[in-house]
């Protein structure tokens, strides 16, 4: 957050939920100006009616727009195509193009269907799932693994998903990635050695200044989380 002005945009967040940083990194790309809620899950407070009112699905993340009659967007990758939509005029994270924005949409999606909920599962039965079940962990590593091998292959032709330069259709990737990476990826598994490709373009995306700055933010809340 920037500047002495009241923030153009309000984000439902938590400190540690992948899907909510990654529309800071894209804030932080455009230079808007915003303020974090975390909510807490542990009481609840995503489910609260008053959130609830906001995001009827009660997850993070939940955007309000307060220069555009507080329009309320959940969705983190909807949340990321309105704010490129509306705010990157000259293209700097996104495609120009129709058919740019199509494909754009079509890493969003993969993304969105591919990663998001995969490696959510895969954190859950790892790391929270009250009882051990094998066969649940082994599904969604997998998963992950085959989802990191569409990356490689595509990766083996050019430096980005999508076009030249680094757009949203590769940003929002990033935070899942890195969680999955330290605690997910089973440990027989080396990444930098099997899916070079796939490190190389995390590292590329984790050294962009606005995500590293959104990190920075992250550790600083430290064991808020
Ligand atoms: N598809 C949604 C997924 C949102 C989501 O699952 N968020 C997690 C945190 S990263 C959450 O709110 N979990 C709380 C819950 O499942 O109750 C998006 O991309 O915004």
């Amino acid at each position: 957050m920037s500047g002495t002005q009241e923030p153009q945009f309000t984000i439902y967040s938590h400190a540690s939920g992948p899907n909510g940083w990654r529309v800071v990194y894209v804030l932080k790309a455009l230079s808007l100006t915003y303020r974090t809620i975390y909510l807490d899950f542990t009481k609840g407070e995503h489910k609260s009616a008053e959130y609830l009112s906001l995001n009827p699905n009660g997850r993070i993340p939940t955007l309000i727009d307060h220069s555009n009659n507080d329009i309320t967007i959940f969705e983190s990758n909807a949340i990321l195509t309105y704010l490129v939509e509306k705010y990157d005029h000259g293209h700097r994270i996104s495609a120009e193009s129709e058919e740019g924005r199509i494909q754009q949409l079509q890493w969003l999606f993969f993304q969105g269907t591919g990663q998001g909920p995969y490696f959510g599962q895969a954190a859950w039965f790892k790391l929270f799932h009250p009882e051990k079940i094998p066969s649940a962990i082994e599904r969604y590593e997998k998963e992950i693994l085959r989802v990191l091998q569409v990356l490689e292959s595509v990766l083996e032709s050019k430096e980005w998903l999508n076009g030249e330069k680094a757009t949203i259709a590769d940003i929002a990737w990033v935070s899942w990635n890195s969680f999955a990476f330290e605690a997910l990826v089973p440990e027989e598994v080396d990444i930098p050695t099997q899916l070079p490709r796939v490190w190389r373009w995390h590292q590329r995306l984790l050294a962009l200044p606005y995500i590293a700055e959104a990190i920075k933010e992250k550790e600083a809340l430290g064991n808020e989380a």
